[in-house]
């Protein structure tokens, strides 16, 4: 199979970021246009003279890789060419926080993209500091454990209901664990029209602490927890893709990642608490 990923980038042993591109890439095929905001993912597949890109890329700020998908879209339209397609990889930070304005508008004007966001849970490529996706309870730089703070006091934002409301034809939430659902949402979204956002869980070993042979079992646990929900909402209609026959215990999620070290078997009840009530409100 020709991959248009390539190895030889610089990301960390086991990191969860490559994965998700080079499967996404493998199912998308050579007939794209790759934007990347400002992210690990730049920055280990984009050094000069190197590069680990087999289809065109273009690199843009941190803020505004919606709008540069947009006008490579509209560039692609006027010069009569309907088929390339144009994908955005972005990291949490950018997707959830500081591109999310020029994101929401390519959104509300169902821009003909497909954007995947590959979720790690902080601004990893500047040292692991807090972004509005890193959970409750994770120690970063910015929000460490000590004798006040349990890490981050808040909850994360639910981005890819807030995507929902924006009425676009597609959106889905996968995880690197269930790779062939993972593939099998790109594959569908491929073909669609109009703007399409994918969030994937995508686990960092320096972030997230852990051994570095355990990232698809990680990203496997997070969805058998309960802690992470793997669905699709298709022209406004809700589907969920896998249910757990038996939730396994956050704690076991938890207690690999030693971002979560400090947390008190209370605190960790609390996180049982908010994931039951996820699951009770999604029904
Ligand atoms: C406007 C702006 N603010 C801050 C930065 C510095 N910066 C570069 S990458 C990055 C972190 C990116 O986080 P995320 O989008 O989650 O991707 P990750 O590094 O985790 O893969 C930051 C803060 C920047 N490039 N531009
Ligand atoms: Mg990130």
């Amino acid at each position: 199979m020709e991959e248009y990923f390539a190895s030889g980038h610089t990301a960390c042993a086991g990191c969860g970021m490559p994965i998700t591109v080079r499967h996404a890439l493998n199912v998308l095929g050579k007939d794209v246009i790759v934007v990347n905001a400002t992210s690990c993912l730049e920055i280990v597949s984009s050094a000069y003279p190197r590069s680990a890109w087999g289809v065109p890329y273009i690199h843009s700020l941190f803020e505004n890789s919606g709008a540069i998908a947009a006008g490579a879209v509209a560039s692609l339209r006027v010069q009569g060419n309907d088929h390339t397609k144009v994908v955005v990889f972005a990291g949490d930070g950018s997707t959830y926080d500081i591109g999310f304005g020029v994101l929401s508008g390519m959104l509300e004007r169902n821009d003909d993209v497909l954007y995947i966001c590959y979720d790690n849970e902080a601004y990893m490529n500047t040292g692991n500091q807090r972004s509005g996706s890193t959970p409750f309870g994770a120690a970063t730089t910015t929000s460490p454990a000590g004798k006040v703070n349990h890490g981050k006091m808040q909850w994360k934002k639910p981005i890819a209901e807030i995507i929902a409301a924006h009425q676009i034809p597609y959106v889905a939430t996968a995880s690197i664990g269930y790779m062939a659902d993972f593939e099998s949402k790109v594959r569908k979204a491929k073909d669609m029209k109009g703007a399409r956002f994918i969030l994937t869980l995508a686990p960092c070993v320096t972030g997230w602490n852990y051994d570095s042979s355990k990232t698809i079992e990680l990203a496997k646990l997070a969805v058998d927890t309960g802690l992470w929900m793997l669905y699709e909402i298709e022209d406004g209609k809700f589907k969920l893709s896998l249910r757990p026959q038996q939730f396994k215990p956050v704690a076991d999620y938890l207690k690999m990642q030693a971002r979560f070290k400090h947390l008190s078997e209370e605190q960790i009840k609390t996180i049982q608490e908010h994931m039951n009530k996820a699951w009770a409100e999604m029904k």
